[in-house]
């Protein structure tokens, strides 16, 4: 048994396509990190970094319970402790994990600071808007460029790596299918996926996000997020 603890962001929906995937038996733990819940003691004892999402595997190695967090070490633990969705030769693995770090290293990261600086920040800052736009494009050109000459992100097998890129790529692909059409090509055979379908449904987003149409997002959820509130330590 595992508890996923997260919400509805495409960190946490990462590994929830994971687990479906991989048939595991899991719960999820919402924490809402609008709401602050990411900055509680209790949160903090499992993940000191303050960010979703976080495993426990109650059947961990050697029966113990196994706390982890970063979805880039979450999925290979995954993937190694079921032996599925990754390669087994050496080169089809190493392809894998180089994916799956331009993943958690480059596109997370960016598209994250895309979404910051055009939607949630209160200061709307032309140099910032056009740094991370202009590279959210350029990693989404090299995606697209990748899924011209490949079936899945990995090569010719399904893999962790896929299942980290969807909850990033898979709102800008739906958006400029034409910009990109081997993204979104990908993307649709993705969603044919019952467990993949499932794990981008997992908890609901508030209004307050872009996926809720950010209704209500004010000064309180900037504090807790990014100001004073998130960065009460000093
Ligand atoms: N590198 C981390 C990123 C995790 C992350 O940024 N999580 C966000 C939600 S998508 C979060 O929990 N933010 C809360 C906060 O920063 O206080 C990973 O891959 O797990």
């Amino acid at each position: 048994m595992i508890t996923l603890y997260g919400g509805p962001t495409p960190n946490a929906r990462k590994i929830a396509i994971a687990l479906g995937e991989m048939g595991l038996e899991w719960s999820l733990e919402t924490i809402d990190i609008l709401a602050g819940d990411q900055l509680t003691p209790q949160f903090l004892a499992l993940n000191p970094n303050n960010k979703t999402p976080v495993i426990v595997d109650h059947d961990g190695p050697g029966g113990s319970d196994l706390v982890l967090w970063e979805t880039g070490a979450i999925l290979l633990y995954l993937a190694e402790k079921t032996g599925r969705f990754v390669p087994t030769d050496p080169a089809g693995r190493a392809i894998c994990w180089q994916w799956l770090m331009f993943q958690v290293s480059g596109v997370g990261p960016m598209f994250g600071q895309a979404a910051h600086f055009v939607y949630y920040a209160k200061d709307k800052h032309p140099y910032s808007i056009e740094r991370y736009s202009r590279e959210t494009s350029r990693l989404m050109r090299v995606l697209d460029q990748r899924l011209a000459a490949a079936t899945w992100v990995a090569g010719d097998d399904y893999t962790i790596a896929d299942m980290a890129m969807l909850p990033y790529v898979g709102l800008q692909s739906g958006k400029r299918a034409q910009t990109y059409p081997h993204v979104a090509r990908w993307a649709e055979a993705m969603m044919a996926r019952p467990a993949v379908r499932a794990g981008m449904a997992v908890g609901v987003a508030r209004p307050e996000t872009i996926e809720g149409g950010m209704q209500g997002f004010n000064d309180e959820h900037r504090s807790i997020l990014w100001g004073d509130k998130q960065h009460a330590g000093g």
